[in-house]
Formats: structure tokens, sequence, C-alpha cells
């Protein structure tokens, strides 16, 4: 399937609204590679900046969830009403159409009603956490450009956390912690996207606005990219150039809205109260009618078009460039080292084209931009991905990224990103029931250092 019938149109409509006004309000600017123009000595190639449309995204993902068997109907069982824990007759049976909700009814068309929607069993093994993992994976490096948005048809959960993969899911870093308690759930004190600024606009924080407390009919979650552009482009994003500048000479800022894979993890469903009902656990489950991931392919500005073809989506690469994310240069254009187009100069930016490798030239052409090392991750095969990169805070709990290739660990702590306690290994950590006995790995601490460890304000 050809995304490029669609950018098309909407290159035409780029054009026409370009001309109408300096600055489009879009996304969707650098939407051509290459123009013919006229000089002195006739007609030659202009080269710029260019990248593909952005679009809906979920078209192209693959879904995976964790437990595999976590959706509801196999057995089919009862559950009660949305809202009347007293009404517990409704049926999920996965060999029944009518009453089956298997993960594709997250992504499936929206708009009609009711709405069609993918659930969890029911809690009936509390105290036993009901945990999700919903994970979605493009194989592709993507740039998110809207807002995530996730709609429940359940109650939305009392803790969750939505976490990022930049390396095809080998490591992941939490992008928000979601709960009606942030401090009891995750030792985080509450924020909102509006407390942060330019100069925060990276930390990660935990909302609870989007709780079962706060307008408690709602069913909506937000990741909010728009208001996090808004502090570079201005409330109604009018200034697209000023966060375009910002994008092309601050990697961090980039790498924060890229992403390979995202992961939902529903920690515990809504409750509503503060004692968990125990018998009526049919009351408590999860469900998701429709989540919307908006961005587009990330071709590092060498690309307008990205084809989707035998499930996998890859960039067209202009400029002499080629790989999955044109990320280097085509054999004998290796006349100077690759580099992603700049968004600068606006409107055009500039194309950094790859050119003819020196052997096939006379002298080494001059060039007079250094580019910054672009992360490694965007080599086209993850098996020859560095594993650490410190500004992407790969290593984990304190550890230290030696050239890229290894993480040096504190000595509490080994694994290849120092995730693992090292008493974990050794088996030594203390009784095996966990909690309590062994305070140095229980959980909660273990999750306080990874909050600790990522959730401080990065400042660029
Ligand atoms: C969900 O993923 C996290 C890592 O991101 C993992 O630690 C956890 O065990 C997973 N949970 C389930 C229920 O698979
Ligand atoms: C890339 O190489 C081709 C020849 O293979 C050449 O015609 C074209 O102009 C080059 N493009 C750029 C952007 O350098
Ligand atoms: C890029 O990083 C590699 C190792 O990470 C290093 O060997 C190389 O010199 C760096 N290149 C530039 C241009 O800094
Ligand atoms: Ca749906």
């Amino acid at each position: 399937m050809y995304l490029s019938r669609f950018l098309s149109i909407h290159a035409l409509w780029v054009t026409v609204s370009s001309v109408m006004q300096p600055y489009p309000l879009v996304w969707g600017h650098y939407d051509v590679c290459k123009t013919q123009i006229y000089t002195e000595e006739g007609k030659v190639w202009d080269y710029m900046a260019c990248q593909p449309e952005s679009t809906d995204m979920t078209k192209y993902l693959k879904v995976k969830l964790d437990p595999p068997d976590i959706t509801c109907g196999d057995p089919p069982e009862t559950f009660c009403a949305m809202g009347n824990p007293y009404m517990c007759n409704n049926e999920c049976d996965a060999s029944t159409p009518e009453l089956a909700h298997p993960p594709e009814l997250m992504f499936d068309f929206e708009g009609r009603h009711p709405s069609t929607f993918w659930q969890s069993a029911t809690w009936k093994e509390y105290p036993k956490p009901l945990q999700v993992n919903i994970t979605l994976s493009w194989s592709k490096t993507i740039e998110l450009t809207d807002n995530i948005v996730i709609t429940f048809e359940s109650g939305r959960p009392d803790q969750m956390i939505l976490e990022k993969s930049l390396d095809y899911g080998r490591t992941w870093q939490p992008y928000q912690y979601y709960a009606t308690d942030c401090l009891d759930a995750f030792h985080m004190d509450p924020k909102s996207v509006k407390d942060l600024s330019q100069h925060t606009v990276l930390e990660i924080i935990c909302t609870e606005e989007y709780s079962t407390g706060y307008m408690t009919n709602s069913k909506i979650i937000h990741f909010e990219i728009k208001d996090r552009f808004a502090f570079f482009a201005g409330p109604w994003l009018r200034n697209m150039a000023s966060l375009y500048g910002q994008l092309d000479t601050t990697k961090k800022l980039r790498d924060f809205f890229t992403v390979t894979d995202l992961r939902i993890r529903l920690l515990r469903p809504a409750v509503g109260e503060i004692f968990v009902d125990e018998l009526h656990l049919a009351r408590y489950f999860y469900a998701i009618s429709d989540i919307k991931v908006h961005g587009r392919c990330k071709c590092n500005l060498h690309a307008t078009v990205c084809v989707y073809d035998n499930s996998k989506l890859t960039c067209e690469c202009e400029h002499n460039t080629t790989g999955p994310d044109c990320g280097k240069c085509k054999k004998n254009y290796q006349g100077r080292p690759w580099s992603p187009g700049s968004y600068l100069p606006i409107p055009k930016g500039t194309a950094n084209t790859c050119i003819p490798s020196i052997s096939s030239i006379g002298t080494p052409p001059k060039f007079n931009r250094i580019w910054p090392n672009i992360s490694s991750l965007e080599v086209s095969n993850p098996k020859q991905a560095n594993v650490c990169d410190n500004e992407l805070l790969h290593c984990q709990n304190g550890g230290t990224c030696h050239n890229n290739v290894r993480c040096l660990c504190p000595a509490a702590y080994t694994g290849i990103l120092c995730e693992k306690l090292r008493c974990e290994e050794a088996g030594s950590c203390g009784s095996d029931s966990g909690q309590g006995a062994a305070p140095r790995c229980s959980p909660a601490l273990l999750l306080l250092t990874a909050l600790l460890g990522t959730a401080s304000p990065l400042v660029f």
C-alpha cells in the first residue's frame, strides 16, 4: 500500500496554502526533495530538506498483549456493566463475534455507536495485581506529530505508564505516568504539562489529570505532544519556524518525539472507591475503544514518501541516501560523511545531499558544517546498534555509557544496562517472597531508583 497518493494530494494543498500565508500552520512543510531551476548553466536540480506527511500511524503498527491470554472471553465470562456494579450478567465470549473484544477493536474506524473495544479479563485473581502491557511496534523510527489519545470504554485506570522505545523494543523509557494518586503510586509529585517550560519540556511527569477522580465522565487519556510543541511554536503553533529550529539543533528534543515502539502499561484498573469490592470482582477490568497515534516516518529529511510494503514501512530515500531511515549515503556517494537534512534556513532547509565518493571525482569537496554524531540507533540493523547513548539515558541505576558500547555500572548493579541488582543475579537478595525481607530489592524501591534515574528535569 502506498502513502504516496495521499501525500501528493496533501502536497498540492500545502502548495496552495503556502501561497496564501508565509508560514503554514501545519506540519507538512518540506514537502519536496528537489525542484528544477534555471541558472546560467541551464536547467539544474535544486535540492532541499524534505519529509513525509504526518498521518495516522495506527494503520502500520503491530500490537502485542502481555500476558497473551489477557483478552476476555476465552473461556467466556461475565462482567458487570460499566457504571453499574450490580448488573453483572454482561458476557464476553471470544468465540461469538458479537460478544468478542479482540485487540484489533482498539484501531478500527470509530465514530459509530456503540463503539467497538478491546476488553481484558476481569480482576478475578484479586489481590494479585491485574496488569496488562499493550505494545505497539512499527519496526521503523517514527516522529510523533500530534497527541497520543487513548479512549477507554471502562473507567480510566488508577495507575498506568506510557513507555517508549527507540531501539525496536530492546530498551524502554517511561514517557508519562498516570495515576489517581501519583505520590502513592509512583512516589512522584503530580504535575501537568502546563507546569513545564521550554527548559523542562523533556521532563517525565506523573499526571493526575486523566484519572478516575478528575472529570469523572471523561474516558480519554492524552500524551500531550502539541502542548510540548507549543513551548517553542506558541499556543496556536503559529511559529513553527522556531520549533523547527529547535528540533534541528537539539537532538534530545528530536529524539523525545521519536519512537519505534510504544507500550501502554496498565497497572491497576479503575476502582473508583478506596476499597476494592471483593464480592463483585467482575466490576474491574480494562476496556479501550480507540488509540490514536499521529506521526510520520523518520527519514532524516531525505524523503517525502514512506512506503508500506510487506507490513514494513520504509523511506523512499532521495539525495543519494539509503537505508530504512535514509540514515546513510548510497554506495559510491560517500564523498563526505552522511548527515541529516536540516530544517534551516526556513522555509526550504538544507538537503545535505550525499556526494560522489572521493575516488570518482578529483579533490575532496569542502564542507563547513560538521554534524553532530547522530544516534547510532538509526543504523538499519538493530543488532548493530550501540548499547547505550548518554543522551538517551539508556544505562540505568546510575550506570554511565562507555564508548556507546557498554554501560559501566555502579557496584550494586549488573546487566547490559545495569538493570539488574547484583544480589539478584547471585540469588542472595533475601527471601523469595520479596516484599520487606530484602528492602534493597523491593519492587517499590527499584521503581523509585528507576524514577530517580529518568525523571529528573533534562535541561538542554
Ligand atoms: C510489562 O513490561 C514491563 C517492561 O516494560 C515488564 O517489566 C513487565 O513485567 C511487563 N508486564 C507484564 C504484565 O507483562
Ligand atoms: C544522485 O545520483 C544520481 C546519479 O546516480 C544523480 O543524477 C543525482 O543528481 C544525484 N542526486 C543528488 C541529490 O546528489
Ligand atoms: C562518532 O562516534 C564514534 C564512536 O561513538 C567516534 O568514533 C567518531 O569519531 C564520532 N564521529 C564524530 C564526527 O564525532
Ligand atoms: Ca474501536
